[in-house]
């Protein structure tokens, strides 16, 4: 839509047409504005200048009434602006629950991507088109910043947490994707691409990537191989909750809370348990933080949700 402005950078989301909208109205009222204080200037300016005839009677004292007016409707309008701007900003990164779901790990200096099916790629990460792609991300060291200006998207990437946006493209092609997050020597070279494709080729393209195993399944046997299962298996003596169905639903905790359990929940549940206790079970379930890389945990992550078979394994 704004493509014909020159160096307008390529547009291939739905994140990106609501960014580019709003940069417009921004543009198109700060112009209003500042026409309007730039002519009034020189008008004022070329007519009392000095030497000029113009009649300087009845010259108008400051009056409390114009100076409160002209600010109040300058503060409205950005507060229009602000209001909003804030409403994309929630919309864009609040994710819902995807079609697809993608997982990113920003390590210096490269993104590391998986798909659920096990499909791995380094710097890049190929996506269907016209689908809502949900991404979780983690650190394995530093902040890093994961940015597709293509989709206007950017979000830091921070060691201890998940960070989960979304998006959906729309235009087939390949974007380039940055951290734009200094993150040391190398950081300039920690770029890769995003491939957004049609379904059927997307399809193919998972089809070649040759896996044996989906993220569900590796994650099946690190959670055999870390003793998860001796306390949450079926068959497990010890007092553990059981983890079919837990993803996606509301957990109570011990201290009255409630608690979505979404990706980062099952994270601090494994990292850091003795934050706090779900409530009816013993505080007994042990801290495994340090034993874990980020890329193991996000296979359990997507063990516990495959458990709740709200998500299919693909190959
Ligand atoms: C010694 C037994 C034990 C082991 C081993 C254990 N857990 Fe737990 N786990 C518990 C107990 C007890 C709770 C509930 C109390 C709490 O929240 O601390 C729990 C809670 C959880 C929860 C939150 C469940 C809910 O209903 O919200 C998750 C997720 C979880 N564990 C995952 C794991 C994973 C993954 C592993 C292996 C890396 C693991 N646990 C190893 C005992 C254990
Ligand atoms: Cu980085």
């Amino acid at each position: 839509m704004y493509s014909w402005i020159p160096f307008w950078p390529d547009t291939a989301a739905s994140s990106g047409h609501a960014v580019n909208t709003l940069f417009a109205a921004e543009l198109a009222l700060s112009a209003v504005i500042m026409l309007t204080v730039v002519v009034m200037m020189l008008h004022f300016a070329s007519r009392y200048r000095k030497g000029s005839d113009a009649s300087r009677a009845d010259r108008v004292q400051k009056t409390w009434h114009f100076e409160i007016a002209w600010t109040a409707a300058t503060l409205g309008m950005f507060l229009i602006l602000f209001v909003y701007g804030a409403q994309i900003y929630v919309w864009l990164f609040r994710a819902p629950r995807g079609d697809e779901e993608v997982y990113v790990v920003g390590k210096q200096w490269m993104w590391k991507v998986e798909h659920p099916g096990g499909q791995r790629e380094i710097n890049a990460m190929h996506v269907p088109i016209d689908k809502t792609i949900r991404v979780v991300m983690a650190s394995e060291d530093v902040i890093h910043s994961f940015f597709i200006p293509a989709f206007r998207l950017k979000h830091d990437v921070v060691p201890g947490t998940y960070e989960t946006i979304w998006f959906k493209a729309d235009r087939p092609g390949v974007y380039r994707l940055e951290c734009t997050q200094y993150c040391g020597l190398q950081h300039a070279t920690m770029q890769g691409k995003v491939v957004v494709m049609s379904g059927p080729d997307y399809a193919r393209w998972l089809t070649t990537q040759g896996v044996h195993e989906s993220m569900a399944e590796q994650g099946e046997k690190l959670f055999r191989a870390h003793g998860c299962s001796g306390c949450h298996g079926d068959n497990s003596t010890v007092h553990a909750p059981s983890l079919n169905g837990v993803y996606g639903t509301f957990v109570h905790l011990q201290d009255g809370s409630v608690r979505l359990a979404d990706e980062a929940y099952l994270r601090d549940c494994i990292l850091n348990p003795r934050s706090f206790t779900v409530a009816g079970y013993p505080p007994i379930m042990p801290d495994f933080s340090g034993q874990i890389s980020e890329s193991d945990l996000l296979k359990i992550v997507a063990y516990i949700q495959s458990l709740s078979g709200k998500q299919e394994t693909r190959r």
